[in-house]
């Protein structure tokens, strides 16, 4: 594809990972403005097709040699793809971890200098709600898919040290349309503060290896952004419209996970492959 000579955006060519998804769609509309042309991948098949100004790789991230054709050519990489929720650790492994590791190896050979990551808060999901961390808080992830973004981010750390390139690992809460329950009035993460934070963790300079909370501005957040004040993230969604409806759902007891822990029900998940 050719870039159109009319159309001036910061970045030449973005790559969005995950675009199939459900972040993924959304991103590949919101991203527009800041590139010439995003490229779109996913294991599953994109639809809409390519439409202006993008074009589609469809890439499994457990291979390695797909990975690397993917990124060539790119400038910078938003990576949002794999396995979102709790799995074994052999359905994780591939997408995942060897995924993520796929990236930052072609990232470095085709010499891409920013990546966006798309971590979570079940790296952390073992701290209690009662709890506020920063993000010097020792991880705790909370499921084998809390340890895969866990590892995400030592890869992203060891790739700044080592290389130069440089991310902003966005532990997201929870991005959806709505607030769905009583802990995502904490952890919600409203389309347009995420889609704020990407382009804070594209734009801002010098950022290494930073890692940022992803939440809106909810009326109790456990997460304190202190650490990432150079990302100037400025949330400007809040999840208290959708107070009334969540409290109109029964409430779990006190001592369901879903009201004790951040990562709420990943932190009772398995064990997987028990005879
Ligand atoms: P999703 O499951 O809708 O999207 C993930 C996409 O990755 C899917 O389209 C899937 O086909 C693709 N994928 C899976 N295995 C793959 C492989 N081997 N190779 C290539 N692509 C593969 O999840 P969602 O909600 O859109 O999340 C996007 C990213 O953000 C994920 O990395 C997820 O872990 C992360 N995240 C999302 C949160 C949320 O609240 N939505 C919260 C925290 C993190
Ligand atoms: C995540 O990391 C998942 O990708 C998403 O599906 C939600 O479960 C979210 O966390 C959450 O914690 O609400």
């Amino acid at each position: 594809m050719t870039t159109p000579s009319s159309v001036h955006t910061p970045f030449n060519r973005i790559l969005l990972t995950g675009a199939a998804g459900g972040l993924g769609k959304v991103l590949r509309e919101s991203l527009r403005p800041y590139a010439t042309i995003i490229r779109l991948s996913d294991i599953a098949e994109m639809a809409p097709a390519a439409g202006a100004r993008e074009e589609v790789q469809r890439c499994d991230l457990a291979d390695k040699a797909a990975v690397h054709q993917l990124v060539e050519g790119v400038d910078a990489i938003v990576h949002f793809g794999g396995v979102s929720t709790e799995h074994s650790f052999e359905d994780i492994l591939g997408p995942n971890i060897c995924g993520t590791y796929h990236l930052y190896e072609a990232a470095r050979r085709h010499g891409v200098k920013r990546v966006i990551f798309a971590s979570s808060n079940h790296v952390i999901g073992f701290y209690r709600q009662d709890q506020t961390i920063d993000a010097s808080a020792v991880k705790r992830p909370d499921s084998y898919y809390g340890l895969s973004k866990s590892y995400g981010e030592d890869l992203a750390s060891f790739y700044f040290d080592r290389y130069g390139i440089e991310t902003v690992s966005i532990r997201i809460g929870s991005s959806f349309p709505e607030a769905q329950n009583r802990r995502m009035l904490s952890s919600w993460l409203s389309y347009d503060d995420l889609t704020q934070l990407i382009e804070r963790g594209l734009f801002t300079p010098n950022v290494g290896h930073t890692v940022v909370y992803g939440a809106s501005n909810n009326e109790k957040v456990w997460w304190d952004n202190r650490l990432a004040s150079h990302l100037n993230y400025q949330p400007k969604d809040s999840s208290e419209p959708f107070r009334a409806k969540v409290e109109a759902q029964p409430a779990p007891a006190a001592d369901d996970p879903a009201m004790v822990y951040q990562g709420g029900a990943f932190v009772a998940s398995g064990p997987f492959g028990d005879a």
